[in-house]
Parts: structure tokens; C-alpha cells; sequence
């Protein structure tokens, strides 16, 4: 929020296939399953995104919920805080870095034991001819080995859901050390939704370098060109959505 005295900027940019937001000036959205809870819709078909995003901010003792449809599955991230989650009837406990892919035919609960922001990611699920859809998947960032990336100790991969057939998603976090970069400019049929953890650097989207920092959010669409730098001081980290392991529907 800037006062009156201030001129106003922003580096959010909406392009036919990326968008840059910045976490400020994101107004809150009200969301039926989430009553009194701050939520901001990162990105939706809207923007030209094949998946909703939502950054949660719920107050100790708030909660929420994801319906089964039949249809849509949905991952929640704990950025800060920590959450219960009950599904069929088990509580999980999931602290910062704790995470859940929740199948479409589950109804799910969520229950804040601490102030807490979250990320969640809905997607409609892409079922796979002879392979049984996969179920619930909890899981603990703090306990997925990052993995060297192309040959730099400098970028860590850590893949946080099975790169497995019944998986239709990929939710990964890199982490960047200070002056350490994506290898080369990608592009690729994919789709991110990107949050950023930590840090600061620059991203090139298209044909441009940006700069981002923490609380930043990115949308890639299909064939955008894409790359990193990390610019410190200290490591940058994000965590993004990639959807993975199904023909491309013609
Ligand atoms: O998995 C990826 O496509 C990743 N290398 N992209 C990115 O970080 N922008
Ligand atoms: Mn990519």
C-alpha cells in the first residue's frame, strides 16, 4: 500500500502468455469454502491458465475446505504455519513445508493450528487409459533430497510428487545459490505456476528480463521462453506447478 504522498508503480505485467505478480496489489477474494479467510487468486483460466491458483492466508483456528467432484484435485503447500488436514476420516499435520495432492474423489478438510499461508493449486485431473488414478499423497519438503541440476551443485531440484504415470502434475521447489542460474533459456508445451520462496533474481519471460523477489507470483503459459539468475544475497527458492506425463490433446 502506498500513502497518498507516493507516486504509484508496479511490476505486475499480464502478457498473452505469462503474467508477473507482485503480492502487492493483489485484493482478496472471497472463496464460499474458506469463510473469513484472506484468499488471492494468483492465476484461473481468466488469465489463460489451464489450472486455478490461490495464495491462502488463514488465521488460527479458520478453515477450509476442497469438495470431491469427481473432477478437479487439488495440492496445498504450507508456505508458513501449520495445518491439520483430514481426509477419510485421518488428520495429517502439516508444518511449513508440508504439503498434499488431494484425488477428486475426496473430500477434504483443513484446519489452521497456527496463523498460516498456503498455496493451493486445483487442476482437473487427466485420467490415463489402464492406469489406477492415484490417491492421497502427503508428503514434507523438508525430507525431499535436492537433486543437482544439469551438473550445477549451484541448483537444487526437489521433486515433491512421483514423476509416475498416474501423477498428471509435477509441483518441484528449486533453490538457487547467489549467482547460479537456470542452465539456458527453455521453452517448453508445459504450463507454471510459479511462487517465489525466497530470495531475489531475475527472470527472463519471452523476450525480457524481470526482476523478482519473495511473494511474487509468475504464470508461464505453453511456449513461453523462460530462465533464471539468482542475484542473492541470500539463495533463491520457488516452488511451481508443471503439468506432466499425458499426450497433448489435439
Ligand atoms: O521444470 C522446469 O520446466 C523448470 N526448469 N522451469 C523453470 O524453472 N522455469
Ligand atoms: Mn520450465
Amino acid at each position: 500500500m502506498r500513502s497518498q504522498d507516493q507516486l504509484l508503480h508496479s511490476r505486475a505485467r499480464v502478457r498473452p502468455r505469462y503474467a508477473l505478480f507482485p503480492l502487492e496489489g493483489y485484493p482478496c477474494s472471497r472463496l464460499p469454502d474458506w469463510p473469513g479467510v484472506e484468499a488471492r487468486v494468483l492465476a484461473s483460466p481468466a488469465l489463460g491458465a489451464a489450472f486455478v491458483q490461490y495464495l491462502i492466508d488463514v488465521k488460527r483456528g479458520q478453515a477450509g475446505a476442497a469438495r470431491a467432484d469427481g473432477r478437479v484435485e487439488t495440492f496445498f503447500f504450507v508456505v508458513s504455519g501449520g495445518v491439520e488436514l483430514t481426509v477419510a476420516g485421518v488428520t495429517h499435520l502439516l508444518q511449513e513445508g508440508g504439503y498434499a495432492l488431494v484425488p477428486p474423489t475426496a473430500d477434504c478438510a483443513i484446519t489452521a493450528s497456527a496463523d498460516s499461508r498456503l498455496i493451493v493449486l486445483r487442476k482437473a485431473y487427466e485420467p490415463l487409459a489402464g492406469v489406477t488414478p492415484p490417491g492421497l499423497y502427503v508428503g514434507d519438503a523438508s525430507k525431499v533430497a535436492g537433486e543437482i541440476y544439469m551438473g550445477d551443485a549451484g541448483a537444487r531440484l526437489q521433486t515433491l510428487i512421483p514423476d509416475e504415470l498416474p501423477y498428471d502434475l509435477a509441483m518441484n521447489i528449486f533453490t538457487f545459490e547467489t549467482g547460479h542460474s537456470l542452465p539456458y533459456v527453455e521453452t517448453h508445451v508445459m504450463e507454471h505456476g510459479l511462487w517465489f520462496l525466497q530470495g531475489k533474481g531475475l527472470y527472463y519471460l519471452d523476450d525480457t528480463w524481470m526482476e523478482v523477489e519473495r511473494d511474487d507470483f509468475i504464470w508461464m503459459g505453453p511456449f513461453v521462453p523462460q530462465s533464471f539468475y539468482a542475484t542473492g544475497p541470500v539463495a533463491s527458492k520457488y516452488i511451481y506447478y508443471k503439468n506432466v506425463n499425458r499426450e497433448i490433446p489435439v
